[in-house]
């Protein structure tokens, strides 16, 4: 609980801590170290969030609370980072609800397809009542959920051909997030899903492991997967969220003041985030097409017949989770229509 136990860096964490510019003695003079670590690259708008809770946080507690900051899984993958965050040898990861449903199965009601007609009616129901009394149920895990950010929308890209209808998906090998509803989800539509951690699947692709994935436009540009996939279409099946986690016995050591402003932080750094990702996220699809990659457009018939099939894994889904936390999910994501 003390800082210097705080503070017991491998080679990795050294070696980015300069990166950051995490000069010693800032480090040093801080009475509280937060170790922030993403799956997805630098470049990512889940980063440039990162960053900017970073700079909330320390200015607001005057470099008593430093961050440092890492991504591309130097701290491990989704599940690893979340073990740690529950043994208290990591302080912050930012990971997709889909991991976090092995942890707390009511999150993987997020993660049904075609749930969230669009991000604002998501934002309403993520940032209201509903969203809280998830990121509550969290606490249990010695995890302390502090807001919602924004993963996107997924949609998939492949090496063998275009998909445009759920027939399309027969036989195709599937990269997808370890989380049980998207692999039947997967299954459901034909296709032949594997669950891997995101920190494999840039080589998992490039070896032919697989013929494809899914993940948001944003991801799939910024990671270079177009260097590895030919095909993209915008099946749009899944809202991914990403959910801030802290330790929750590192959050409880924490001063009531400094609470409040890691709080507040991770909702600014969020909103600041979301706007990031949205705004660049069409930009994304026609870089893709310029580095070559052939777009398929998903009809609204397509996209219907793709939840028709997915419908019996949703409902089988649906009657294992809390039926009241279930109902009020459906009733939220209604009103935020109205
Ligand atoms: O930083 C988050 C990533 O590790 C991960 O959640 C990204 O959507 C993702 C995936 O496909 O694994």
């Amino acid at each position: 609980e003390s800082p210097e136990a705080n503070n017991n860096d491998t080679e990795v964490k050294e070696e980015n801590a300069e990166a950051n510019g995490a000069n010693e003695e800032a480090a040093a003079d801080a009475e509280f170290t937060i170790r922030a670590g993403i799956g997805l690259n630098n470049e990512h708008p889940q980063y440039k969030g990162l960053e900017k809770f970073k700079e909330i946080v320390e200015e607001e507690t005057d470099g008593a609370i430093h961050v440092e900051t890492y991504h591309s899984g130097q701290l491990g993958d989704d599940r690893t980072m979340m073990e740690a965050l529950q043994l208290g040898s990591q302080e912050v990861t930012v990971p997709s609800t889909a991991p976090i449903a092995n942890f707390v199965s009511d999150f993987s009601i997020f993660d049904f397809p075609f749930l969230f007609p669009n991000s604002e009616v998501a934002d309403e129901v993520l940032d209201g009542e509903v969203g809280q009394k998830f990121l509550d149920k969290l606490d249990d895990q010695n995890l302390k959920g502090l807001a919602y950010w924004e993963n996107g929308f997924r949609d998939l890209t492949n090496s063998e051909k275009e998909v445009a209808s759920v027939d399309d998906f027969e036989g195709l090998t599937i990269r997808t997030m370890e989380n049980d509803l998207h692999l039947d989800a997967f299954r459901a539509m034909g296709a032949n899903p594997t669950p891997m951690a995101f920190t494999e699947l840039f080589t998992a692709l490039q070896q032919g492991t697989v013929d494809g994935q899914e993940n948001p436009f944003a991801t799939i540009y910024l990671e270079g997967f177009y260097e590895v996939q030919d095909y993209v279409s915008d099946t749009h099946h899944i809202y991914s969220p990403f959910v801030f986690l802290m330790s929750k016995s590192f959050y409880d050591t924490l001063p009531e003041d400094y609470q409040e402003v890691v709080d507040n932080a991770a909702l600014e750094a969020g909103k600041y985030q979301r706007e990031l990702n949205r705004e660049a996220n069409d930009e994304y699809l026609d870089s893709l097409v310029e580095e070559g990659m052939t777009f398929t457009e998903i009809s609204d018939e397509a996209r219907e017949e793709m939840r028709l099939a997915i419908e019996p894994v949703v409902e089988e889904y649906a009657a294992e989770l809390d039926q009241d936390l279930v109902n009020e999910v459906y009733q939220a994501i209604e009103d935020a229509q109205k």
